[in-house]
């Protein structure tokens, strides 16, 4: 019988899978967490002890540590990643399955004693906030004191989650055993119908930090089917006028495709009194109100960011945010302590230790930052958070926008004709492939919603469960398609990107509130060159615009048969509706 030291919940369900995961792994130690200070002090000095976290500078970076994952280990990885429902149509053909029973023994097997001379960490969080009826509570169980400080930024850890579960036995399971990182032997199963997570062999990301894309979006859409509400993958933000209008906005792109940058724009000059509030940067959980209208909910606390890219240019709120308290992994790291990656403000240093510990040059061939490395950061540091991302009920969406890493075809922007045609466009959504995930870089992939590697159940019924929402809704949000990444013939982006997405959000709050042009067009409606505000944008003519939301029929014949490849791949499932969508498509163009 393990030692299950100082236990701080009276939850007999936490208490009973804690005994019974103790008497499983094994480990030295079992550490309750409960998300205080005091605790926080403790765990960081531990942690710089083991050698898992370095102090950066206090000068230059309060309160923030150095992180290092082993290299094999530094992404989502989705050919390991599992969906175990009883039936394998129900995790259907965009999804590994394998039978809940076997792969239980399995990972059981490779639990077993795995936590010898270690320290399980209890870490019970909310997703959510505190007493919302659309907020969930997991426990996740972990031997790895990054995930217990990175689960502390990323979630309302602690205390608080034993307040929101009371004696109810209804929380998320998760289990999470690091083992020897090796990738032969990792896993990351789900296990819908039990809301259990097992995940072994990895201590990265999206893999580990199980409330984050396992919890809240895999677990999360199969319980928003049954439950009647959905969980995306979208940041929301609140657009403020200057006459204090707020119109909120949820936005779907793929892993590493703006969502951060977008969540946290800066007005440019030209839209003076214009205000862009944060709400989430990466998952939304949504609901019908009272009112008829679609309420949104941010269950993360804490931002787990891309870091490349990240400057005071294109994301001043993001400096700003991660300037303290918060942890980095896999970037690189300067003789006097401070953080550098690829895209960061000002020159490279002369010299730094790359992220695999590396002696590095601007001479060097390889990247000083990994491409995937990403920064954790609570969302209180975020200068432009919004009030109400504490506000139990959520903010009600207007409008929902799809968007892709598309070098061509995509115009910068349009809207759908409806809300069925708008969730053909989400199905049909293609991008390039990241550094987010292992594999395929730069490949143009069919991503449906931005959730391809997160949809917790068959592809087929998650559209279909998309287009029943609007059933309930008396007020659903208009829908978008955006691509901030379109290239010209020399490559370069056509768009400027960044805080200039505000002129292209303006257009898209203007059409929520009937007040902005547009043509129509065979993908839907497009604005003219006169409905997007270019003033002050050097350089950028109406030519340009022009450019960027032309439609080219030659690329459109190529992209519909990149779209009925994944319509054939998920044919048995597919709603019906979808495929007249398709037929209407083909015959406007
Ligand atoms: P995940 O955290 O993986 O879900 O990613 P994300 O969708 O939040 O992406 P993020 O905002 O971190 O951006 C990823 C990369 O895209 C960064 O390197 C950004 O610099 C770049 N990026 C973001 N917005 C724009 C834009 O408007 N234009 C261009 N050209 N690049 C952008
Ligand atoms: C993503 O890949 O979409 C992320 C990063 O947000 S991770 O948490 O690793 O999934
Ligand atoms: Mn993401």
């Amino acid at each position: 019988m393990s030692n299950l030291g100082s236990c701080n919940t009276t939850n007999q369900a936490v208490i009973q899978w804690v005994k019974e995961m103790a008497d499983l792994c094994q480990p030295d130690r079992v550490y309750w967490c409960d998300g205080s200070e005091a605790e926080k002090q403790a765990l960081t000095a531990q942690a710089v002890a083991d050698g898992v976290l370095l102090k950066l500078n206090p000068e230059k970076l309060p309160g923030c540590f150095y992180h290092r994952s082993n290299p094999n280990d530094v992404a989502r990885v989705e050919q390991c990643t599992y969906i175990c429902t009883d039936v394998e149509t129900d995790a259907g053909p965009t999804n590994n399955w394998a039978p809940p029973k076997e792969m239980k023994e399995r990972l059981y097997g490779l639990a077993r004693g795995g936590m010898k001379g270690r320290t399980l960490y209890v870490i019970p969080y909310l997703m959510g906030p505190a007493g919302s009826a659309m907020s969930k509570v997991g426990v996740e169980l972990s031997d790895s004191i990054y995930v217990a400080l990175n689960m502390r930024i990323m979630t309302r850890m602690g205390r608080i989650a034993y307040q929101q579960l009371g004696t109810s036995d209804d929380f998320n399971r998760g289990l999470h055993c690091m083992l020897d990182v090796n990738p032969e032997r990792r896993y990351i199963c789900h296990f819908p119908r039990e809301n259990l997570i097992i995940s072994v062999g990895s201590a990265y990301g999206g893999n580990v930090l199980l409330g984050k894309k396992c919890l809240a979006l895999r677990i999360g859409s199969y319980l928003g089917r049954q439950e009647g509400w959905m969980a995306e993958h979208m940041l929301v933000l609140g657009v403020e006028s200057p006459r204090g209008e707020k119109t909120y906005v949820a936005a779907a792109f793929p892993s590493a495709c703006g969502k951060t940058n977008f969540a946290m724009l800066i007005p440019p000059e030209r839209f003076a009194g214009w205000k862009v509030w944060t709400l989430g940067d990466d998952i939304a959980w949504m609901k019908p109100g009272p009112d008829g209208r679609l309420y949104a909910i941010n269950p993360e606390a804490g931002y787990f960011g891309v870091a490349p890219g990240t400057n005071y240019k294109s994301n001043p709120n993001a400096m700003q945010t991660i300037a303290r308290d918060t942890i980095y992994t896999n970037v690189a790291l300067t003789p006097d302590l401070d953080v550098w990656w690829e895209g960061k403000d000002g020159e490279p240093p002369a010299q730094a230790t790359d992220w695999q510990g590396r002696p590095w040059t601007p001479a060097s061939k390889e990247k000083a930052a990994h491409p995937n490395s990403r920064f954790t950061a609570p969302m209180a540091n975020n200068p432009a958070l919004a009030p109400e991302v504490n506000d139990p009920n959520g903010v009600p969406i207007s409008a929902i926008v799809f968007g892709g890493r598309r070098a061509t075809t995509m115009p910068l922007v349009f809207q759908a004709f409806n809300w069925t045609h708008g969730v053909f466009i989400g199905a049909t959504l293609g991008s390039e492939m990241t550094a987010a995930a292992v594999g395929g870089m730069g490949q143009v992939r069919r991503d449906p919603m931005a959730m391809l590697p997160f949809c917790g159940y068959n592809m087929g019924g998650y559209f279909r469960h998309w287009l029943r929402m609007r059933k309930r809704l008396k007020f659903p949000p208009r829908i978008f398609h955006v691509n901030w990444f379109r290239k010209d013939a020399e490559g370069n982006f056509l768009w400027p990107g960044f805080g200039e997405n505000m002129r292209v959000l303006k257009w898209i709050v203007d059409r929520c509130h009937g007040r902005a042009d547009a043509n129509e067009t065979p993908l839907g409606w497009v604005p003219g060159a006169k409905d997007i505000d270019l003033e002050g944008l050097d350089g950028f003519t109406a030519e340009h615009l022009e450019e960027a939301l032309n439609i080219d029929l030659e690329e459109w014949r190529r992209e519909l048969l990149m779209q009925e490849e994944l319509f054939l791949k998920l044919y048995s499932h597919l709603p019906k509706e979808l495929i007249f969508q398709r037929e209407l498509l083909v015959s406007r163009l």
